[in-house]
């Protein structure tokens, strides 16, 4: 076999199972401007400006489809979840493809519908603002399974089910190019297809710490950092928006990269 020097690179990196990112620097599709949301954890208030900030972001520059990501956890820790999931459902940044993900919070709001069990762990992470904002007085995490109960039953008939039926359609990934979107991250050298729905939304130090490349950049939440992080194998973009009021969003343009943030 004879191979052109850029061939012969993009073999040796398929055989180290690397995808295509040695020889040039990942890329979204031509034409596609991707604005890339994290954790917004019932920050309704930091979502507002954020998307006044894409907006003009997006007016400021050529012609392009804009496409709007949220890379999920949307509810609990802050006080607005009700807030944010109406901007979301019914108020989306018009013009802009919108495309939501499945974050571990909404998972955990959604098996509170069908079992209260859960109650004590979630209302210790962050649930009980959700039922706040739901107009539910969350249980103590020591209360009885039957006041769990009461809360659960209350919780879903104040929880609209259209909203049910959207959180439950929300899918736990998305490609585009050379990147792939996930709410926490994928386990290092499985692929896609086979990855455990848990992995994707709760993993942690196995993927954070890995150094394999991934065959597409993964951009994620889930793990707070200071500031956006940027390796070569992923880009974390939850920025502790709850806590800190800064809500980090990643553009990507081509083979560009930048970010507005609250
Ligand atoms: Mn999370």
């Amino acid at each position: 076999m004879i191979f052109s020097p850029s061939k012969l690179l993009s073999f040796l990196s398929g055989l180290a199972g690397q995808g295509g990112d040695v020889d040039r620097p990942p890329e979204v599709p031509a034409g596609r401007r991707l604005y890339v949301i994290g954790d917004i954890h019932g920050r309704a208030d930091l979502l507002m400006t954020l998307r006044r900030q894409i907006r003009e972001d997006a007016e400021g520059r050529g012609a392009a489809r804009n496409v709007v990501i949220h890379i999920g956890d949307y509810v609990d820790r802050g006080e607005e979840s009700h807030r944010v999931l109406d901007m979301l459902l019914d108020d989306p940044l018009p013009d802009f493809e919108s495309i939501h993900l499945l974050g571990n919070h909404e998972k955990s709001l959604l098996q509170f519908l069908a079992d209260a069990s859960i109650g004590p762990y979630w209302v210790r992470y962050g649930g009980d603002a959700t039922l706040y904002s739901f107009g539910v007085r969350p249980p103590a995490a020591s209360a009885s399974a039957a006041e769990f109960e009461r809360a659960r039953q209350l919780f879903a008939s104040n929880f609209p089910s259209r909203y049910r039926s959207f959180l439950e359609t929300l899918s736990c990934a998305h490609e585009e190019g050379d990147y792939l979107f996930v709410h926490a991250g994928i386990r290092p050298g499985i692929p896609l297809d086979r990855q455990s729905p848990d992995d994707l939304l709760w993993i942690r130090e196995d993927f954070l710490f890995s150094n394999a490349s991934h065959g597409r950049v993964v951009v994620h939440g889930h793990s707070i950092s200071d500031q956006p992080e940027v390796r070569h194998n992923r880009i974390g973009i939850d920025t502790g928006a709850f806590a800190s009021g800064h809500l980090t969003c990643l553009v990507l343009e081509g083979a560009e990269r930048r970010f507005l943030q609250t």
